[in-house]
């Protein structure tokens, strides 16, 4: 199984460094975060290191998000949450700071806690949506 020695999610899954266990099986494991945007913000990992979300296989992908489900499920039925919002960030640029696949499932409560998240939109048209989804397409 890969491991990095100084990541942090590393030592996390090895018990090297000290977590509030969610939830664990021998691939996954889901915690509490360190700094929670709410009350009981919960990461999921996969137990092997892997950068990203792009960089998961499929198969440890999808049971990730099935236990991300299972936590958001039991966020609403036991800590009173209106609503979830699943969040996994790749690459320093798009928010992320641990370079070790994570998925947030962050419970909502009402419009003050601690997550605002907002677009700003454009008008499609600048972006040529024709060409644009011939591009992604070509690439799948
Ligand atoms: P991101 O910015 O998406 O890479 O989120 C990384 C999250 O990891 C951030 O919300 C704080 C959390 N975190 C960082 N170090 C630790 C730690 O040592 N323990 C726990 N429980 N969470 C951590």
């Amino acid at each position: 199984m890969n491991k990095e020695e100084n990541c942090v999610f590393c030592n996390i899954a090895e018990g090297k460094i000290p977590s509030a266990k969610v939830y664990e099986d021998d691939k996954i494991l889901a915690f509490l975060d360190v700094s929670p945007t709410s009350k009981g913000h919960t990461l999921v990992i996969t137990k092997e290191h892997f950068a990203n979300f792009l960089m998961v296989p499929k198969d440890l992908l999808a049971q990730a998000f099935d236990v991300a489900q299972k936590i958001g499920q039991a966020m609403v039925a036991n800590l009173g949450a209106k609503g979830i919002n699943i969040l996994t960030n790749v690459n320093e640029i798009a928010g992320q700071s641990v370079m070790h696949f994570h998925i947030h499932v962050i419970p909502r409560y009402d419009e003050s806690d601690g997550l605002s998240i907002s677009f700003k939109p454009a008008e499609i048209s600048k972006y040529n949506p024709p060409a644009i989804a011939s591009e992604i397409k070509k690439g799948l």
